[in-house]
């Protein structure tokens, strides 16, 4: 009974300290960006550093702003990184192009 009840205890305790990297954690996101669109992928990270991918896959110029960080414009069929770093939250996204975050170039992106 004692010992089985160890073994038990032990077994989780040993998976969930080889899987967890002592440093910070650093995410990466996908981000789509069209007329008038975001779509993230994942749309939540672990705070820490987080480097967002934004790949304009409309064909107008659009860019992507975060945590008061922006990208700069991108071209159609182009694509651009923007590293921050977040602490646990929710941040708002948007495009700052006049008129597409009013349009649906806007959401939330979640951090814990
Ligand atoms: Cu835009």
């Amino acid at each position: 009974m004692t010992l089985a009840l160890t073994a038990a205890a032990a077994a989780p305790i040993a998976v969930g300290a080889s899987q967890r990297p002592a440093h910070a954690a650093k995410a990466s996101v996908s981000v789509s960006a069209k007329e008038f669109k975001f779509a993230l992928r994942p749309t939540s990270a672990r705070h820490g550093s987080v480097t967002f991918t934004v790949k304009n896959a409309g064909t107008i110029d659009h860019d992507f702003k975060i945590a008061g960080r922006a990208t700069p414009k991108i071209k159609r069929g182009k694509s651009a990184t923007l590293t921050v770093n977040l602490k646990k939250g929710t941040y708002s996204y948007l495009c700052t192009v006049p008129g597409h975050a009013a349009a649906g170039m806007k959401g939330n992106f979640k951090v814990s």
